[in-house]
């Protein structure tokens, strides 16, 4: 049976062990890879729990009880991509029917919500969820979810999750929350009322910067079999072998998190110093507007951390310069990257818009990584000099 302790482990050992066993067959150690797309079944009418694999995969579940175990839910299911995980919420509800979103969510997500999701009739109505009243202003009959990210990307706002759990069931709306920036080691909305957890496990949770992925985390059994219905019907599932990536990824995510807190508080810190930064953005720093909040609901940090140079020109100078700090989209690996949402993550917000929300061409975005704190600051001291 299961060696995963079940008198309330802690967050390393469910990290390590939850949703595993060893191998029936062989007592392997690790999972298998189930690379198969079918199981065969002994007789009409009789199978062995295992049918197609786009509805079960053994190796996909192990993945989904791990991560489920992370963030306190009874059930993960785990999809393609952060984007369809996010997209197969989206398929609960009809034509007609409306969701409030955080107006700072990834690019990517917007660009979902409003060039693709809207044009099947779901509305939507974006917001700046750190002010509870402008949630509460845009519920209507028909809400049936709001969707928030906290600490958002990239300019890590922060939103009450316990505040927007209780507006959202005020108005018989499910809560989603993107905790893919935060991670169940520093934050677990379920605990705070969330209904539903949406990840990117292409970032922290699987940490290698090798797959897309996508998981989400709910503990009511019926929103479960709802979300299985969906996925199952419409079919953007993880392979085995990028799930099997994920988990492994996973079983380190607490020695990982406690390496990118610390070296993104101190990046942080470094760079609020420094005279070419305008401005930084990070909710473990006190000068946040938002700490008190960040250190009542989170457990750390994380590594991301974003600054103002105050142009695009100086922008580019500096992400051109960095060594270390790979210019790249993505985040959450253990090298360090840096990028320049206005022109990449979130090149599809529209302009006004992101200038609103203070994503201008001088913003930086910074994945603080795992590498040796002294070479990062290293890296950045030098560059910033250069400009
Ligand atoms: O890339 P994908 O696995 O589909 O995940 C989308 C996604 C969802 N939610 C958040 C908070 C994200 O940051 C992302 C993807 N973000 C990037 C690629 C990026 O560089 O910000």
């Amino acid at each position: 049976m299961s060696p995963t302790p079940d008198n309330n482990p802690g967050f390393g050992t469910r990290a390590v062990h939850a949703g595993q066993r060893p191998d029936p067959t062989t007592g392997a150690i690790m999972p298998p890879i189930y690379q198969t797309s079918t199981y065969v079944q002994p007789e009409l009418g009789r199978h062995l729990g295992y049918e197609y694999a786009r509805v079960q995969n053994p190796t996909r579940e192990a993945l989904e009880g791990n991560i489920a175990a992370l963030e306190g839910g009874a059930h993960g299911i785990a999809f393609a991509s952060g984007l369809s995980a996010i997209e197969a919420v989206i398929k609960l509800l009809d034509a007609g029917d409306h969701v409030v979103s955080e107006e700072n969510t990834y690019g990517g997500t917007n660009r979902m919500f409003n060039k693709v999701l809207s044009r099947l009739g779901v509305e939507f109505t974006f917001v700046d969820t750190r002010d509870p009243d402008q949630v509460r202003a845009a519920l209507r009959p028909r809400t049936r979810l709001v969707h928030v990210e906290t600490p958002t990307n990239p300019m890590m706002r922060l939103c009450d999750l316990e505040q927007m759990a209780t507006i959202a069931h005020e108005g018989d709306a499910l809560l989603m929350v993107d905790n893919t920036f935060a991670t169940p080691f520093n934050q677990r909305p379920l605990e705070r009322g969330a209904d539903i957890v949406a990840h990117s496990t292409t970032k922290y949770l699987n940490g290698h910067s090798d797959v897309i992925g996508g998981m989400l985390v709910v503990d009511d059994d019926d929103l479960a079999d709802r979300i299985h219905f969906v996925r199952k019907s419409t079919g953007a599932v993880p392979g085995p072998m990028d799930a099997w990536l994920v988990l492994r990824g996973t079983k380190t995510l607490h020695l990982r998190m406690r390496a990118h807190n610390e070296n993104g508080m101190a990046v942080a810190r470094f760079l609020e110093d420094h005279p070419a930064s305008v401005a930084v953005f990070y909710p473990g720093l006190e000068s946040h507007p938002q700490h008190e909040l960040a250190a009542r609901q989170m457990d750390g940090f994380t590594g991301m951390v974003s600054m103002e140079l105050g142009s695009g020109e100086r922008a580019k100078a500096f992400v051109d310069r960095t060594h270390l700090f790979a210019l790249a989209e993505s985040l959450g690996g253990v090298e360090s990257m840096i990028g320049v949402p206005a022109l990449m993550t979130h090149a599809s917000v529209p302009e006004d818009r992101r200038a609103f929300m203070g994503v201008t061409d001088g913003l930086v975005r910074l994945s603080v990584g795992v590498e040796e704190i002294g070479d990062l600051l290293d890296d950045l001291d030098r560059a910033l000099k250069e400009l």
